[in-house]
């Protein structure tokens, strides 16, 4: 497929089901936007990854800005074509010794994303190293099938339903370590996760689910927001983007959608149940 991407990028991709690292935004742009999540912060009192997960993109237009960025939609459309959905977007947050980490897991286990064609973007909005926990992959992992997590509802895991794989080759994974500004992609079926905050300083991402607008959810209906080109096949709700921040009725539609995906009711994929903690 024709794009931005070069052919040893779009072989690697193929190989590892990993690229990095692209620059979309200047050091400036990044430290703007880590002042504005903090205002949220220090306002709301909440957790970002907690409280702004799953459709952050919706809620805040600094987010959206991000997530419709050309220097990200290029490269995911010489991945996945002209058509673009975001099917979700979080901010990751870890602050310095909190002991939050992100198990490993694959994202296709539990999207629903059919085919599986989906992938994120994970944009740094503060420097991410091996240090501050940085996004970490197992390369090549996108070529095995959905495997089936633990789903632990461990409150330091900030993978929504604590959902765990176990025997992971910790050995060959990669460290995706980005300088604020930087971003990196992986395949949804790409094993990821990343470990402690031993600082200097807070880790903050913000990743961005996209999809080809043809892909189909098995979970049942669900919204997308179009970034790019045209959604011929209504197979999702297409949300609108904020028109301003902090929209009360986009929190109310964000924390029914966040209950499908964490309530543990509602089945995901096949799961094993925790036993324990
Ligand atoms: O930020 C992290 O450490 C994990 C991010 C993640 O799981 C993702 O982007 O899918």
């Amino acid at each position: 497929m024709a794009g931005v991407l070069s052919v040893a990028e779009l072989e690697s991709w193929k190989a590892n089901g990993f690229l990095f690292p692209f620059t979309a935004l200047t050091t400036a742009e990044a430290v703007l936007r880590r002042a504005k999540l903090e205002d949220w912060e220090s306002r709301s009192k909440l957790h970002p990854t907690k409280a702004a997960s799953l459709k952050a993109h919706l809620l805040f237009t600094w987010c959206h800005d991000v997530a419709t960025h050309p220097a990200i939609l290029d490269r995911v459309e010489s991945l996945i074509g002209p058509d673009i959905l975001v099917y979700s977007s979080t901010l990751w947050v870890k602050d310095v010794n909190d002991g939050a980490f992100v198990s490993w897991h694959q994202d296709s286990g539990y999207l629903g994303i059919d085919p599986p064609d989906g992938l994120q973007a994970w944009v740094a909005l503060a420097d991410a190293s091996v240090s501050n926990g940085c996004l970490r992959v197992s390369p090549g992992s996108h070529h095995s099938p959905d495997l089936v997590h633990e789903e632990t509802f461990n409150p330091k895991n900030l993978v929504s339903r604590g959902q765990v794989l176990h025997g992971i080759d910790e050995a060959s994974a990669v460290d995706l370590e980005l300088k604020a500004g930087q971003f990196s992609l992986h395949h949804e079926r790409t094993v990821h996760g990343s470990g402690y905050n031993n600082g200097p300083d807070r880790r903050i991402g913000y990743s961005i689910l996209y999809m080809p607008a043809a892909s189909r959810c098995t979970l049942g209906r669900r919204g997308a927001m179009l970034a790019r080109g045209e959604d011929r096949h209504g197979h999702w709700d297409l949300e609108p983007p904020p028109t301003r921040d902090e929209d009360p009725a986009m929190f109310d539609y964000l924390s029914r959608a966040w209950a499908s995906f964490k309530r543990r009711d509602i089945p995901q994929a096949p799961v094993r149940q925790a036993s324990g903690g």
